[in-house]
């Protein structure tokens, strides 16, 4: 019998090679391989309409987009987010010099608490950088209230989230700018890749200007911008891929449900909750009761090539050389015991079954 492949926590969605090759014969035609050629305008377009999103532009990844967002309203001073993410929200914000506070999250959505956003608020705060994790959307009614009220810009964090709704709308549409990515772990990628969604015509201008080194349209610089640009050949895969956004939306949508159907009955496993819109279902994350329980439940998957992620571990706020740590205790707790699961495309729901297998024959054990 043949041993069964690795599973890791993902793989990138991808369109059949010749859709893809079809989109660079173009390329090669043309010749034009970057500076907002026809395939990114392409790409913006098409992405934007079926999101029904007002402007949209492609950026190199999902960290420039928030580097981006932070140039773009020129914001020097702190910036209040979750300690539950990833290392990119912090260097996003230091690299545009300034300054992350750390908010602890709520211990069930594991999105920031916005009852802890208030007491983070100085004279020196500017802005809440919020992140919808694992693309559950984040009480935006709510930090929107706080961001008005303390006359703060406010910056979501999206890099999971294309594909997330709230009343019916994009989440995307929050906030004065929504950065995402679009890695090659999301569930739509162009290889490397992000974007700026803002709702502001001149706001959008202005990030386009930044992404093009700060050149407006008579090659004048009037800003002060650097190189954010997307090259064709990753607009191509991105105009491949997106031809399967739905299927791969809907795919995540029924192994979700078919993990929690599988897991529910464990006691002793905790889900995030998933209370306000519609969610991607991108990521199946589980919270077991110990760390100690997680590590074996690693050691396991391990003797059976099985690759599930600690996202996020640890809590960014204790990593002690890049940030002061400031303690946000459900963060700490929760990034040492969660664990997403594998969940992707081409994962067999015979592979679910396995996962689930395992962890339930561990914990009745
Ligand atoms: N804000 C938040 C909240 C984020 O989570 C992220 C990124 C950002 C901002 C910044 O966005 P980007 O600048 O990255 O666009 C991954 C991703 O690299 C990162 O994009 C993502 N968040 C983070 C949560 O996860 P790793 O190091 O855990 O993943 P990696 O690259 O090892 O991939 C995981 C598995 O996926 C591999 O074991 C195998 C599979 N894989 C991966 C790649 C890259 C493939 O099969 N093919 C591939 O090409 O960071």
């Amino acid at each position: 019998m043949s041993k069964p492949k690795p599973i890791y926590v993902t793989q990138p969605s991808l369109a059949p090679l010749n859709e893809f090759v079809h989109y660079l014969e173009g390329v090669w035609e043309r010749g034009i391989l970057t500076h907002n050629g026809p395939l990114v305008q392409k790409l913006e377009h098409d992405l934007s309409s079926k999101l029904g999103l007002e402007y949209l532009t492609l950026v190199s990844n999902g960290t420039v987009a928030l580097q981006m967002a932070i140039k773009a309203l020129e914001l020097k001073g702190e910036i209040i987010i979750p300690s539950f993410t990833w290392i990119a929200t912090v260097s996003a914000i230091k690299w545009e010099g300034c300054t992350p506070v750390f908010a602890d999250i709520d211990q069930d959505t594991l999105n920031i608490d916005p009852s802890k956003i208030e007491e983070c608020i100085t004279d020196k705060t500017v802005a809440i950088m919020p992140v919808h994790v694992f693309g559950n959307p984040c009480d935006v009614e709510a930090i929107d209230k706080i961001a008005k009220k303390h006359n703060l810009k406010v910056i979501y964090d999206a890099a999971h989230a294309i594909g997330s709704t709230y009343n019916g709308k994009s989440l995307l549409e929050f906030g004065d700018i929504s950065a995402i990515s679009l890695h090659a772990t999301k569930l739509f990628n162009t290889a490397e890749g992000g974007a700026c969604i803002t709702s502001d015509m001149s706001l959008d201008k202005k990030i386009r200007r930044i992404r093009f080194f700060g050149h407006n349209e008579d090659k004048d610089i009037v800003e002060d911008g650097f190189n954010g640009k997307v090259t064709e050949v990753h607009a191509a895969l991105g105009l491949a891929n997106l031809k399967y956004y739905d299927e791969v939306l809907a795919d995540r949508k029924k192994k979700y449900k078919l993990y929690k159907e599988l897991l529910s009955g464990l006691g002793s496993i905790h889900f995030q909750r998933l209370e306000l819109g519609e969610p991607n279902y991108s990521y199946f994350p589980v919270i077991f009761d110990s760390e100690e329980t997680l590590v074996s439940i690693i050691e396991l998957f391990s003797e059976h090539k099985i690759y599930p992620r600690r996202y996020f571990y640890p809590s960014v706020n204790t990593y002690s050389h890049v940030v002061d740590y400031k303690k946000t205790p459900i963060s700490e707790d929760v990034s040492r015991r969660i664990l997403c699961l594998p969940l992707f495309m081409n994962l067999g729901e015979y592979d679910i079954e396995r996962v689930c297998r395992l962890i339930d024959n561990f914990l009745i054990k």
